[in-house]
């Protein structure tokens, strides 16, 4: 039967009472059913790359410690890790590939469905990439911004070009360590070269090649997708909107868009608006009209550009179709679990796939074409409208639970809000950290995972840094669990947040968390951290910051990449469950401690999430106290004199 969730929002925990109730199997059961898991997994000592294996070492030191070929503990865990690196920078890298794709049909095909939204975004980007601006126009520009972002990913010589727009010292400590990325694709190949039986078995050499490797999907593939959604879709700007299952209506046609990219569901959002698909719906017996909300990414991408409203993160996916009142769920790419194809089926909902990259048996497959944007979208809408007669009133359960929540921040309009409107600059962001109003920022980001009680590693950590004045973005997962909670309303500031973090927050009238998009997004806040060290009166690098990371109840690939690219950026990166390393003392010791040296960030696990924001507040501290900088304003217990 299904566990009890204790810490999750109200929606989610009478929802795992009702599956129970139904007799329908939810993650949280098939997690039980799998215990206890593969102890050798989960300490990363299994191999299966060459077919002398699959090899095991033993983790009592007692039995074979060598796979046939003769790697150790430390080569098969270090080589997993990186693997899963990979995994995890193709994801978002390709997802960067896609919207630069697009961006090149928007600036050659004059019956494009895409346009060009923010074109002074466009040249800004376009500088990076010394793309001449004057004189020309926004589709001459986008044509070869496009081209240059495409060719990035697979180019053979060169570097990476956005990297460049780290600060100056953290290049050098690239350089100096022979990481600097080279190109997306490179790196991923290079990844699965070294990985091959009888190739790298050097732990530290491999491991320095996965960070070089994650650098390329945060200042490379990550940052492109988010720069160029941002130029095709518009960059967001702060509002309202709300989050939870209670989003979804009785009275309305409820579709879900889910997955990650923002190619399909930015035009499917705005073509719901039109006036004669609302009234289909209501024609078809939805008084109220069409309710369109979003799920995992998706869902944060239609969120920050349209103030769509949010259905629930990755774990909520199956609780969703379980309300009986969703007539459709889309899916693109990343995150969504196969069990939707049996779920939807017990109930009246249509799943339907529309990348050729991630087709599930049981689900519609409607190919997504990006010449065809808008006609597919309407279609998939009218299907939406057509499943209503087939929804069963007996089978509708919708919690009463949403909360409201203000997101659409970015790394301009932080900008904006701590500069003030007239002075576009960090100072006053900088001066609140030097005064001590502020203690530090974090950023806490990431998925959920039936391992931990849901949302308890999310809720608690944040809570604590706020009423420690530290000011928190967010990203992905995190983000919806934060809005839920009402942690993304401004008057959250008054509830959470230290006196500090209060003062700045109604002074500027922000939340205490800011919620930064989704898990690509995560490049945007490499680039707050670049702009604040570039603000001055705080270092030389990102990490001389008094700041820190994590991903507290994390779960993909995505998220070990996104890891490594903070640790290698010089962030100190904090997650509940450890990496998949604790079978080799060496690898643990090295990315948790030696790797400091090297890069300045290093990675902690901590599945206590309060005790992990102690830690990540300690590494505040401490860094504070290497800039020299006076106590936190209102905290007494200071750990060092000045
Ligand atoms: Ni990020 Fe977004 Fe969520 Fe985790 Fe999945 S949705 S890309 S991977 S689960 S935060
Ligand atoms: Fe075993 Fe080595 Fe093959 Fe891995 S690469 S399966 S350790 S023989």
């Amino acid at each position: 039967m299904a566990k009890e969730l204790v810490h999750a929002d109200r929606a989610s925990k009478e929802m795992v009472k009702r599956a129970a109730e139904q007799e329908q199997e939810t993650v949280w059961d098939r997690y039980e059913k799998m215990q206890p898991q593969c102890g050798f997994g989960n300490m990363g000592i299994c191999c299966r790359i060459c077919s002398m294996g699959p090899c095991r070492i033993d983790p009592f030191g007692e039995g074979t410690q060598t796979g046939i070929c003769g790697a150790n503990a430390d080569t098969i865990v270090a080589r997993n890790l990186i693997r899963m690196i990979a995994g995890g920078a193709a994801a978002h890298s390709d997802h960067g590939r896609d919207i630069a794709h697009t961006l090149l049909m928007a600036a050659t095909d004059p019956n494009s469905d895409y346009e060009i939204k923010d074109p002074v975004k466009l040249r800004k980007v376009a500088e990076v990439y010394d793309i001449a601006i004057k004189g020309r126009d926004d589709k001459e520009i986008a044509v070869d911004l496009a081209r240059a972002c495409l060719a990035e990913f697979g180019k053979s010589e060169g570097e990476v070009t956005m990297a460049s727009t780290a600060p100056e010292a953290r290049q050098k400590v690239w350089r100096d360590l022979g990481v600097f990325p080279r190109a997306v694709d490179r790196e991923i190949v290079e990844i699965m070269h070294r990985t091959h039986i009888g190739v790298d078995c050097d732990y530290k050499n491999l491991i320095r090649h996965g960070m070089r490797a994650s650098l390329a999907d945060g200042w490379g593939g990550s940052m492109v997708a988010t720069e160029v959604s941002d130029i095709l879709f518009g960059s967001p700007n702060p509002l309202r909107s709300c989050a939870n299952l209670g989003v979804l209506k009785e009275d309305t046609v409820n579709l879900i868009v889910h997955g990650h990219e923002p190619t399909f569901s930015d035009v499917l959002a705005l073509v719901s608006q039109k006036q004669e698909l609302i009234d289909k719906a209501k024609a078809a017996g939805a008084a109220g009209g069409l309710t369109v909300g979003g799920i995992c990414c998706t869902a944060n991408e239609i969120l920050m550009r349209h103030g769509f409203p949010v259905i629930g993160s990755f774990l909520q996916q199956e609780l969703a179709i379980m309300t009986g009142a969703v007539e459709l769920m889309v899916v693109d790419v990343q995150c969504i679990m196969p069990s939707l194809s049996e779920l939807s089926m017990a109930y009246h909902t249509k799943l339907i796939t529309i990348s050729p990259k991630a087709k599930i048996p049981g689900a519609e497959h409607i190919e997504f074409k990006e010449d065809k944007a808008v006609e597919i979208a309407t279609q998939i809408i009218e299907l939406s409208i057509e499943n209503f007669a087939n929804r069963k009133k007996k089978d509708v359960y919708i919690p009463d639970d949403k909360e409201d929540m203000v997101a659409g921040f970015t790394t301009e309009s932080v900008f904006q809000f701590l500069g003030g409107k007239y002075r576009g600059t960090y100072r006053p962001l900088n001066d609140g950290i030097i005064s001590g109003r502020l203690r530090g920022a974090a950023g806490v980001v990431g998925c959920s995972n039936p391992n931990i009680d849901f949302e308890e590693g999310h809720i608690k950590m944040v809570k604590e840094l706020l009423a420690n004045d530290v000011l928190v973005v967010t990203t992905g997962c995190n983000a919806v669990s934060c809005g839920k909670h009402g942690l993304l309303r401004p008057e959250a500031a008054m509830k959470y947040a230290g006196k500090g973090l209060q003062e700045i927050c109604e002074t500027v009238g922000i939340p205490p968390v800011l919620h930064l998009g989704s898990c690509v997004d995560n490049s945007r806040i490499l680039r707050v951290l670049a702009n604040i060290v570039a603000e001055g009166g705080l270092g030389e690098d990102i990490s001389d910051l008094p700041g820190a990371g994590a991903a507290p109840e994390w779960m993909s690939e995505k998220a070990v990449s996104i890891g490594f690219y903070f640790v290698a950026s010089g962030v100190y990166t904090i997650i509940g469950h450890p990496l998949p390393v604790e079978g080799s003392e060496a690898v643990m010791k090295y990315i948790t401690d030696e790797i400091e040296e090297e890069v300045g960030g290093k990675w902690a696990f901590e599945l206590d999430p309060v005790k992990a924001a102690h830690k990540m507040i300690d590494h505040i501290d401490k860094k504070r106290q290497a800039l020299k900088l006076k106590p936190p304003m209102y905290e007494q217990a200071y750990p060092f004199a000045v």
